[in-house]
Parts: C-alpha cells; structure tokens; sequence
C-alpha cells in the first residue's frame, strides 16, 4: 500500500465515557501501576528495577493523558475551531514526566502510591532522558509555547523533526569542551505513538515537466528520490489538563528498506545505501546556532519537515472541509524562524500544482495562512542557500520562488517606484554572493504578519534586516514579547518558593499568573523577607550538593552565586563576565584587608562544535576557575565553576538558585532572551545590559530593582561606524588592562601564552563585542551589587519584588497575544 493510497482518516471517536473518570487517589495509582509493571513490562514488583518503574508510572500517567487528548481532539473538530500549526525544526522538552505530572495535579497520590514500594518518586524522575530536540533559545521557547496553547485551550499542533540524536552531550577534558553523541532514544519512549497511516512521500531532485490541460499550463514534479515521512505524536499536557495538543514529529524513512534487487545480486551493501540515505536526514540535530549550517543535508531536513506537515495539514483540513479555499480561516501556520520557510514554496506548489488552484487565489490564502517569527539580526545567522543546491534540490520550489519574486518586485516598482538599491535589497535572490536564495525575505512576503520577539527586537528588524520590505509592507511587523511558562519554571523547579507562595498570597497564582502580583505587598515585611530567603537557600544547597558531586568543588550557600548560563557565543559575552572575575581576584589579592562581598561565578552552555572562539572562552572559564580556586589567598571569597552539559533539567536546579542574573550581551543583539525571564521570576536580580526583553523587564521590575549597566543598541551601531576599537580604552582602564595581560603572559593558561591569545587581541584590536567598551560600567554595576548584597533586607526585598512583577513573561501571555492578533484562533476567536 503506497502512502498516496491510504484512505484519509476519518474521525470516528466517540468522546471518552465521562460516566467512569478515572480516579486520582494512591491506592487506585498504585494498583494500576503495578498492573503497568505486571502486564505491560513483565516485572514483578520485587524484580522491578528503577528505570521499570519510571515506565509503569508513565504508563499511568500517559492513560489519563489519552483520555483528555481525545476528548480535545474531538472537540476542536466538532466545533470546527481553527487550528494553529507551529512548524519549527526544534523542541527542546526536557523530561516530560514531572510536567506531566504535576499539570494533572498527581504528584501527591503518585509520590505516595510508589513510596508504598519504597520507591522514591524524585529518583524515578531523575531516570527519564532530556528530550533535547533544540539548540537554545528557539527550540525552548516552542516547548514553553506548546505547553501554554494547551494550558490556554488554543487548538495547537506542533511540526518537528524526531531527530535520533538530540543536542551532543559535552563533556570538560582539562577545561575544554569535547561533544558526545546524545541517545534519548535509547530505552524507547513512552510518550509517543508511532502513527504509519499518517506517513507522506517526499520528493527531492529529478525534473519539472508541463502538460497543457484545458488550456492552462500544469507544472509537474517528477522528483529523482522519495523518502518516507512517519508521524510520532506525544501528547502536550496544559495546566490541570484539561487541553491536551499534539506534537508531531517526523521520522524519515525509506521507501523501499531493501532493494531486494541488488541484495539478491549479491549487493548486500548496495541494497542498504538508500534506506540509509533516507534515515540521514533525522538522524542528527545541527548544534551550531550562531552561523548557517549551508550544507545539503540541512537544506533537507528544512524541506522534508514542511514538505510533511504540510501535506498533512491539508489532508486534515479536506477530510474536515473538502475544500481548500477557507484553508486560511481554519489553519494558522507559524513559522519558527526561517527553517521552515521553504513551506511558502511548497504550499504554493501544493495548492496550485497538485490540487490546480489559481496561482492569484494560491498565493492570497498563502500569505493568509502563514506567519513568520525572527529570531535573530545577527548576519552570519540569517539564511541564505545558494542557487543551484537549491534548484537541484528543489526544482520546482525554486521556479516558484521566482514567480513570487517577480510579483513582489512589480508591487515594489510599478506601485511604490523603489529605486534599483531598493528592489534588490527587496529581492528574494541575493545577486552579491554567487546568487542565493534569501529565506528571510521569502517568510516575510509568505506571511501576513511578521514579528520579533521583543519590542527592541522588532524595532531594529524595522530599522535594519527588513528596513526595506518594512517599507513595501508597513503594517506587516509587529512585536510579541516572548515569555516562559509558570508550570515548569516556577511550580516545577521551585516547590519551595510555590509553597511559601500558596502561604503568603494564596493558591490563586497557579491558575492565573497575574495574582503573584499580590506578593509586592510582602516585600517589605522583615519576616516574609526571611521566609523568601530560606527558600533561596534551600535552592543553593541543592546546587551546591550537585556541583560538590559532578565537580568535586565546594560552594558556600552563604556566598552570592552569580550566575551565567547560555549558549556560549561573543556577543553575549561570557568573555566580559571572565574579565570581571579576573580583575576581581586581582584585586581580592592585592586589596585583602576590604570587605569583599563572597561570590560564586557560575558559568554553563555550549559552545557550537566549529565555533572556534566560544571553544576558547570555555577553555579560559576552566583555566580561570582552576587557578582561582586553588589561591589560598582568596579566603574562599571567590569560588569558579564551569557546570558541564548545560540542559533543561540543570537548568530546571540552576535557575532557582541564582542570587544573580547576567544578562549581559552587547545591545542590539540578544533577540529577546529568555533566561532572563526565567531567573527573575525565581528571585534573582539582573545585571544587564539594555539589550532584548531585559527592557521590558527594566519597565515592569522597575529601575530600582533591576541592574542596568553599559553601552545602548544606538551607541554601539554608532560606535562600530565611527571604527571603534579596544587598545585606548585598555589603556585608560588599569583593572581590565591588568586582567587581560596576566591572561595574555599565561598566569591562567600553565605558562602558555599563546592560548589566549586570539581572544586578547580581537578585545585589543576590534573589540566588536564591546567588551573593553563596557567593562569599566560593569564593574562599577558589580560593585553596587556587592554593596547591596551586605543589607541582607535589602537585597531580599528586591528579590521578591522581581518574583512579583515578573507575571507579564508568563508565555500565556504571549501565546494570548499570537492567538489574538495574528492567528485570530483560541478560546477568545470563537
Ligand atoms: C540558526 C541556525 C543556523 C543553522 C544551523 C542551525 C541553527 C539553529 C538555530 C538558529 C537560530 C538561532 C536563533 C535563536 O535561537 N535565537 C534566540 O531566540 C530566542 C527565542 O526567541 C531568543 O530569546 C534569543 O534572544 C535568540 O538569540
């Protein structure tokens, strides 16, 4: 049975029986989870090892999942409510089951039921693999939004790639950063479901024909290669779950697993070399976000994912429908980044060559159905594919992308008069470089609306990338202010705080984040001050218990931990961050007799396996740590530490137990950050620069409880014209020049001096970064922070301030603000 032939499916559900829900209590979850254990994984309970019960307890958990999951689905059909697709080539999950768990508000009675086995529920926890689908910022914010379309009851529907091998796990050899192959797979996984009727060809290569056909020309794609597109779906839980979404995920497959034909010529290798062509192309996540990847495979994996989700998405929609002309009333499709915006090509090729739609009427549901979020300003991080990988990829894509440049450029010309520079900054082809295709421009003129992701975010995309099309276009951009899910940073990873929050403003914050607002009224009271503090504490020692067992390193939970952690990248300047902990240990030595305020700097993140300098600056973090902590001069009034393997679930123990946020990138080009808004809400403060979303935070925290420090987004493009560079300033700035020569003559390096050298000398020469630029603000704001930190009171109140006013990042806010203005779907469009 060819996929093509596969009957649509039809929905024939029935609702879940209501008349029997399920029950909650301990003695009902601890029956069904030794009947998981007995029936499902044939283990007794006394043979029963840990990662078995971790599977029997999910198993419980997955059951009354499906049944909600069912009952949205059913739901969103019968009242035919539009659905939104979020199409973006990473997830970054993390683990699954305590999300799970405590959205369905069973962590009480499942702690119990596995206690009566003497099983402990936080170590069944701790088995489950991070599902690290996702680089970074990108990848987390879909997981944090698919968590909130459901928590908010938007009908959603996540679009990705099950890569086989998620994010490299890395690993510190003598400071350095060495990258292992991550398997998550590897003990199965419980949570999806492997759905072969929902499978698509994809096509790549090969040739475009025409055939005449009632006197219109019918393009068609006789691709070279097919492979097979395999739906896994896990079901996404929101709070108290009562909406459950989907996320979908593409396996590639190969048509035909073995040529039978060359195996029985005696080819046995021969046979395989297509099943394992096929496979390639979910095999492996790319882990460099910072410079385009321009090879073939990605351009593949691009394709093949919006290839999939679209051919799924109007199967759907005709099996609903029978019609594609309202597709744009009932499907909402974002585009996470311009990863999938070879989708506007495909759609159109779709609609027009495959269901013989009128181009005009083709391309005007097109633009309705689509929208397009950056993520980045950065140029090298902007996509581009050359010309002919693209055309011989894509041949019929690639036509089609230059009819809708041909219509875009007579908009541009015959409408608005542009001028030549206009028309081929406007252009969806890049004439510059050898001719490439600009997948930027191609989201923006597929989609009607365009956003970023914070307000100086998309300001700048007005001001510089988009300038342009900005101009063609002018009601097109508009900002949505990322945000971050409550569940999972606040519930999850702080039961303490959660608790002290239920004590002191009531429950109420759980199901509407706005209430938190109610704690600012406690942030003066000299004993709730103390309460909040011996929560932070308590969160300090679980990290300084975890860095004591990976690290051998002892940390004081009386100390400030300062901390940054992030995707290792220049601009957002771990590097300054370095400086200031060396300049600091210079002076703890030379002034010893001044009241240092303790401090822990912790570092963690991953730098991109070719990123030659982001490789350096976790080498110098290691070196420095290593020197420092070994001083015995220094009192154990400076503690270093790289935390190896940055990932969700550390994340999850780290943000809580931050005193110190650093937020630190040179302005204008953290997109938005989200971080940020993870450690605010757990109490930290910032120091940062006025960069992305830590401007929205500065007018919601308010200017006296957040630390902002350095050079504007103006002031650095102003700057860079003018050809600034680091040597004066080094010279007028004794610490820093003192920090980057004891670096430079290999104090930190083992009498090496040549290590650091690139690094101390791009500061010297360029300083593009502007790190000599704002050191000196740095450290004056850094020593305001130590001044603070000794009034206990002080600092306390600030810190529960932060917690307070942090409501507005909540992701259920921006998932309301995409459900309203851009997507027109959600409880509130019906
Ligand atoms: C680019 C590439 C280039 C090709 C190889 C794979 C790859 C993967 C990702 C990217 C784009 C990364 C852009 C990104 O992660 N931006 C971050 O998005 C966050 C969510 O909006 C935001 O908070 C961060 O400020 C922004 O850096």
């Amino acid at each position: 049975m060819t996929p093509s032939s596969l009957a649509v499916r039809q929905d024939r559900l029935e609702p879940g029986d209501k008349s029997q829900p399920r029950l909650n209590d301990a003695d009902t979850i601890a029956k069904e989870i030794v009947e998981k254990l007995t029936y499902s994984i044939g283990k007794t309970t006394g043979a029963a090892r840990l990662h078995d019960w971790l599977e029997a307890t999910t198993l419980v958990v997955r059951d009354r999942i499906i049944d909600n999951w069912f009952n949205s689905t059913i739901e969103t059909r019968r009242s035919q409510a539009k659905r939104v697709c979020y199409l973006s080539m990473e997830f970054l999950i993390g683990r699954l089951l305590r999300d799970a768990i405590s959205n369905l508000g069973l962590t009480d009675p499942i702690r119990e039921a596995l206690a009566r086995y003497d099983v402990e529920l936080d170590l069944v926890e701790l088995l489950e693999p991070d599902a690290a689908l996702g680089n970074g910022g990108l990848g987390r914010l879909a997981a944090c939004f698919m968590e909130s379309m459901a928590s908010t009851g938007v009908p959603g529907y996540g679009y990705g790639i099950r890569y086989v091998h998620g994010f490299f796990r890395q690993e510190i050899v003598d400071s350095a950063q060495v990258e292992l192959p991550e398997t998550w797979l590897k003990h199965g996984n419980p949570w999806e479901f492997e759905r072969r009727e929902s499978s698509y060809e994809i096509g790549f290569g090969g040739k475009v024909t025409s055939i005449e056909e009632n006197g219109r020309t019918r393009f068609v794609w006789r691709p070279a290669e097919r492979v097979l597109a395999v739906a896994y779906d896990t079901p996404a839980v929101g709070w108290r779950g009562n909406h459950v979404n989907t996320l979908r995920l593409w396996s590639a497959q190969s048509l035909d697993p073995i040529l039978l034909d060359a195996f029985n010529a005696g080819d046995h290798i021969g046979a395989l070399l297509e099943s394992n062509k096929a496979e390639a192309i979910t095999r492996v996540l790319y882990p460099a976000d910072s410079h385009q990847a321009g090879q073939e495979l990605r351009l593949r994996q691009e394709f093949f994912f919006s290839s999939a989700s679209l051919q799924d998405i109007i199967r759907h929609h005709l099996a609903q429908y029978d019609d594609l002309t309202n597709l744009a009333d009932k499907v909402a499709i974002q585009l996470n980044d311009t990863h999938p915006a070879v989708s506007v090509a495909e759609l159109m090729r779709l609609l027009v060559d495959v269901h013989g739609m009128e181009w005009d009427a083709a391309w005007t549901i097109t633009r309705a159905t689509f929208s397009y979020t950056n993520h980045t300003l950065l140029p090298e991080a902007l996509e581009t594919w050359p010309i002919h990988l693209f055309e011989r990829l894509l041949p019929r894509q690639m036509q089609i992308i230059y009819q809708i440049n041909a219509g875009v450029l007579r908009e541009a010309t015959q409408g608005q008069g542009f001028d030549d520079r206009t028309i081929s900054a406007i252009s969806l082809i890049d004439e510059g470089n050898g001719r490439r295709v600009r997948m930027g421009q191609l989201a923006f003129v597929g989609s009607h609306a365009v956003n970023g992701v914070s307000a100086l975010h998309t300001e700048l995309m007005k001001q510089t990338v988009f300038h342009d099309l900005h101009r063609l276009y002018p009601s097109r951009i508009e900002n949505k202010t990322n945000g971050v899910t409550p569940r999972r940073w606040l519930h999850q990873a702080n039961p303490g705080l959660s608790k002290l929050l239920d004590e002191t403003i009531g429950p109420g914050f759980r199901d509407n984040i706005e209430e938190i607002a109610k704690l600012d009224a406690h942030a003066d009271d000299a004993a709730f001050q103390e309460r909040f503090a011996a929560v932070k504490r308590e969160n300090k020692e679980r990290l300084a218990t975890l860095v004591q067992e990976r690290l051998a390193i002892t940390l004081d939970p009386g100390a400030m931990f300062d901390i940054q952690v992030k995707r290792i990248h220049e601009y957002k300047r771990q590097l300054l961050n370095i400086l200031e902990t060396v300049a600091l240990y210079e002076q703890i030595r030379s002034l010893p007799h001044l009241d240092w305020t303790p401090r822990v700097k912790i570092f963690a993140g991953k730098a991109a396996p070719s990123y030659v300098q982001a490789k350096e600056i976790i080498h110098l973090a290691g070196d420095v740590a290593r020197v420092v902590n070994s001083d015995p001069t220094v009192r154990g009034l400076l503690k270093v530490v790289f935390i190896p393997n940055y990932n969700v679930s550390l994340a999850e123990i780290i943000m809580p137990a931050a005193d110190l946020s650093e937020q630190i990138s040179t302005a204008g080009l953290e997109a938005s950050g989200t971080g940020n808004m993870k450690f605010a809400l757990n109490g930290a403060l910032t120091i940062g620069t006025l960069d992305g979303a830590n401007v929205e935070m500065l007018e919601h925290i308010g200017e006296d409880n957040i630390f902002i420090f350095g050079l504007k987004a103006d002031e650095v493009a102003r700057m860079r014209a003018e050809g600034h560079g680091g040597q004066a300033v080094i010279n007028s700035q004794p610490l820093l020049r003192s920090a980057i020569d004891s670096i430079s003559a290999g104090v930190f390096s083992q009498g090496d001096p040549g290590r650091y050298a690139n690094l101390m000398n791009s500061i010297r020469d360029r300083d593009w970064w502007m790190i000599a630029a704002d050191f000196r603000a740095y450290w004056d704001k850094q020593r305001q922070l130590d001044v603070l930190w000794k009034d206990r009171g002080a600092w306390n109140r600030v810190a529960a301030r932060n917690t307070a006013r942090m409501s507005w990042f909540s992701s259920d806010r921006s998932i309301r603000e995409y459900a309203r203005d851009i997507w027109k779907a959600g409880p509130g469009a019906r």
